[in-house]
């Protein structure tokens, strides 16, 4: 590994690494990496053409999704099918999983993957940073059989690959394949990702904490208690508040300074907002790799055995000892 390395050369030094691999995995973080560099270029004209507006159609949150969303969705989608490497996808802007039937119907690939094209995409029309967010698994049923459900509601901790892409002053894609987490930065003149940020850490604890304040009188009493814990005049404290909105961006500049993001459950969200498969499930991994941990405020996140490809959780993550903090207040005050 050395600096300046290009993300392609980085896959092929450590192709290695991916346990029996045919090259299939390689070839997936590849098309990954095409997909955000087309995003990416869709994202950074959004204020130059009539694509930030509304689409106009709901996705199955209910949320309204910006046209960008749809494009996002759409490219991801698109070169993930065209490449046959993976035998299906669900993305947060569909109902249900997409089946992907290879040419010959023989089903020989071997990868799924979740993906959430463009989280954050609220904030697109304000030109806050928005990202992308995947998550790739082996198939649990019979190779030669058409995927089901059961192959993307596998807990966390069976992923084999997690990333993020983050659209930011400079675009970034950081991703884990269970050696460590490496951060590459594009640059735009040649469309070429250079290693930037090798073997990504958390610090043990930090000074920083995310969470929308705003919804402070719906949330369990631990964290409240939690909250007045990192406002008071006590030993390292009080932190810092810094809430952009944006997981992937609240969590990429946790993972690099220190800090614990925060979305609990409330009375408006009694599961939480973020979905454990989309959202929850590749950070945590992320933030595993990278010396830090992932709750639900009383369990691993990688642990939870989801029911439903949807579903919501409440989440903390970040560095290790403040999540461990936070747990405690949690058990202290589980109402
Ligand atoms: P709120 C974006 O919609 C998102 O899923 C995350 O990216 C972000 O951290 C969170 O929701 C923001 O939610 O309720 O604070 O606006």
């Amino acid at each position: 590994m050395r600096k300046n390395q290009t993300l392609g050369e980085f896959i092929i030094e450590k192709q290695t690494e991916f346990q029996y691999s045919s090259g299939e995995l390689s070839k997936l973080i590849n098309a990954i990496r095409l997909a955000a560099k087309v995003v990416n270029h869709e994202v950074n004209k959004a204020g130059l053409v009539d694509i930030t507006g509304s689409y106009g159609d709901t996705n199955i949150q209910g949320e309204e999704q910006q046209k960008l969303d749809v494009l996002a969705h759409e490219k991801f989608i698109q070169t993930l099918t065209n490449r046959e490497i993976v035998c299906g996808i669900a993305s947060e802007e569909e109902e249900s999983f997409i089946s992907i039937n290879s040419l010959d119907n023989r089903h020989q690939n071997k990868y799924v993957v979740l993906i959430d094209p463009l989280d954050g995409s609220s904030n697109i029309d304000v030109n806050v940073s928005v990202g992308t967010i995947f998550s790739i698994y082996r198939r649990i049923t019979p190779i030669g059989t058409p995927v089901t459900l059961e192959d993307f509601l596998q807990p966390g901790k069976n992923q084999v690959a997690a990333g993020y892409v983050v659209y930011g002053t400079s675009t970034m894609l950081v991703y884990t394949t269970g050696h460590g987490v490496n951060g590459f930065t594009l640059n735009p003149a040649i469309g070429t990702f250079y290693l930037s940020h090798p073997n990504m850490q958390y610090t043990e604890t930090g000074k920083i904490y995310s969470v929308n304040e705003g919804n402070y009188i719906h949330f369990p009493q631990g964290v409240k208690d939690y909250i007045k814990y990192c406002q008071q005049e006590e030993d390292d404290r009080p932190y810092t508040s810094r809430y952009i909105g944006s997981l992937v961006s609240d969590f990429h500049r946790n993972m690099i300074k220190g800090g614990i993001y925060l979305y609990p459950e409330s009375s408006k969200a009694p599961n939480g907002k973020l979905r454990l498969l989309y959202e929850c499930n590749p950070m945590a991994f992320i933030a595993e790799q990278a010396g830090g941990s992932a709750s639900d405020g009383f369990r691993r996140i990688l642990d939870l055995q989801p029911s439903a490809l949807h579903q919501r959780t409440p989440f903390f993550c970040g560095s290790r000892k403040m999540v461990a903090t936070l747990e405690a207040f949690m058990h202290k005050s589980p109402i």
